[in-house]
């Protein structure tokens, strides 16, 4: 069910060389960037009847409005399952702790008496926030989407989720009741390429957001990288992933639990087992096979993911070893399961997240451990961080400096301007001083 790449006996090649070993799932954001292009210019040229037609061709029903009316909201909440509700406003709660820890507040440095440098934190203004339908109706990245910004600051927080036929045309009601939970009221019924169109355009009914994010489909992927530069995005979420680097001392039953976990989600989803113990590898593929039958989404989606060229077993020499190749892929979410798992993780560089020992499985975090679950994928993880108060604030340097801290430095900024060819620069600083350089100190 799941393919073996042996690493063991010759030494590891470096950076590149080793990540072209490893497996990796094809998602061609830039070949859907095309089918969205024609898409997201209707949004704009048509606004909100673009958005009705395309839900009547890509979802089946005809909407009366693409805004969310306040009683559905309310109905929805009225209506989710009681045990629901409790699991979702515990998961508000931790991602609320973790968030709140992350807020920044000004830093101000004094860099020469009479001169300093004030780094502020500013929210974005508008955000929104994109919620897949489907396959994956997730009210769990809905949180892992609000929670961030709201602790941010962000002051309008709009949502856009597919309509769905079966609910009139509105979106999943368990997207609609983690809305009414987290207080977000502005919600659209939007999918795909023509939500992200609709953030990034604004319509009749919505106006333009600074910054959309939130996960999706490759047609998600595409909008955003067609929008980037006009507004802000999260990192284009490409199929989930785990790895988990264990060596003898790991669980084989939890090993594989864990890997089924994250090849539930898509038949591209990538599962990956690096180890230094080929007992633990066959052990592991032992329990893949009744644990696979015995749990739902089987042949669509977990026998080809596990199956497919993006998941494998890597056997390697060592932990040590296993730390390089676990560091070359740079996964969305790895687990270490090792003897001394935390010092370890220690000396990870390159994962969106990591889950450390037998008690943190990458599940705990998708909807509880209050971590976030939105993280870069497709080895994004080398440049990128997950989702965080961070990513929706911008950083505002403040530069206040006297006359004197002004003319004791004004000679470097000459001297610089001059050695740009920009003499225009360094007469900025002179027509301040009676058009002479001041004399340095
Ligand atoms: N594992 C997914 C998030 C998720 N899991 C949502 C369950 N629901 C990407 O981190
Ligand atoms: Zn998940």
């Amino acid at each position: 069910m799941i393919s073996r790449i042996d690493l063991r006996g010759d030494a590891l090649p470096e950076g590149p060389a080793l990540r072209d070993l490893l497996p990796r799932a094809d998602f061609d954001v830039q070949a859907a960037l095309e089918k969205v292009r024609p898409i997201c210019e209707d949004v704009h040229h048509r606004g909100d009847a673009a958005l009705i037609d395309f839900a009547e061709r890509f979802d089946g029903v005809r909407l009366e409005s693409v805004r969310v009316p306040a009683q559905a909201l309310a109905d929805a909440l009225a209506g989710l399952d009681a045990d629901v509700r409790a699991a979702l406003e515990e998961s508000i709660r931790r991602a609320r702790l973790v968030h709140r820890a992350q807020r920044r507040t000004a830093h101000t440095t004094q860099v020469v008496p009479g001169g300093a440098v004030t780094e502020k934190w500013v929210p974005v203004e508008r955000v929104g926030l994109y919620a897949p339908g489907g396959r994956s109706v997730y009210p769990s990245s809905v949180i892992m989407n609000a929670v961030p910004a709201q602790e941010a600051g962000v002051e309008s927080i709009a949502l856009a989720s597919p309509p769905q036929a079966e609910f009139g045309g509105l979106p999943h009601p368990t997207i609609l009741a983690a809305c009414a939970l987290l207080g977000v009221d502005e919600v659209y019924a939007a999918g795909g390429a023509t939500a992200v169109a609709m953030f990034a355009y604004g319509t009749e009914s919505c106006p333009p957001a600074n910054m959309v994010t939130g996960p999706g489909n490759i047609w998600v992927a595409a909008a955003k990288r067609y929008f980037t530069g006009r507004i802000g995005i999260d990192t284009e979420a490409g199929p989930t992933e785990i790895a988990v680097l264990a060596d003898d001392t790991a669980d084989p039953a939890h090993v594989a639990a864990d890997l089924i976990s994250q090849a539930e989600h898509d038949p591209l989803a990538a599962a990956v087992l690096v180890t230094d113990s080929p007992d633990l590898a066959d052990a592991v593929e032992k329990e893949l096979e009744p644990q696979v039958a015995a749990t739902k989404h089987v042949d669509d989606r977990i026998r080809p993911a596990l199956a497919g060229r993006q998941s494998a077993i890597v056997l390697v020499d060592g932990v040590e070893e296993g730390l390089k190749v676990v560091d070359a892929y740079g996964a969305e979410h790895l687990e270490i399961q090792t003897a001394d798992a935390t010092a370890v993780a220690d000396r990870v560089r390159n994962a969106g997240a990591i889950f450390i020992g037998p008690w943190a499985p990458v599940s705990l975090g998708d909807y509880a451990a209050g971590s976030n679950h939105v993280l870069p994928t497709g080895g994004c993880a080398c440049h990128s961080s997950g989702l965080s108060v961070q990513s929706f604030l911008r950083g505002i340097h403040i530069v206040d400096y006297t006359k004197d801290a002004l003319a004791e430095v004004a000679h470097h900024v000459v001297t610089l301007a001059e050695a740009e060819d920009l003499p225009a620069h360094g007469a900025a600083v002179k027509a301040r001083f009676g058009w002479k350089v001041p004399e340095s100190k």
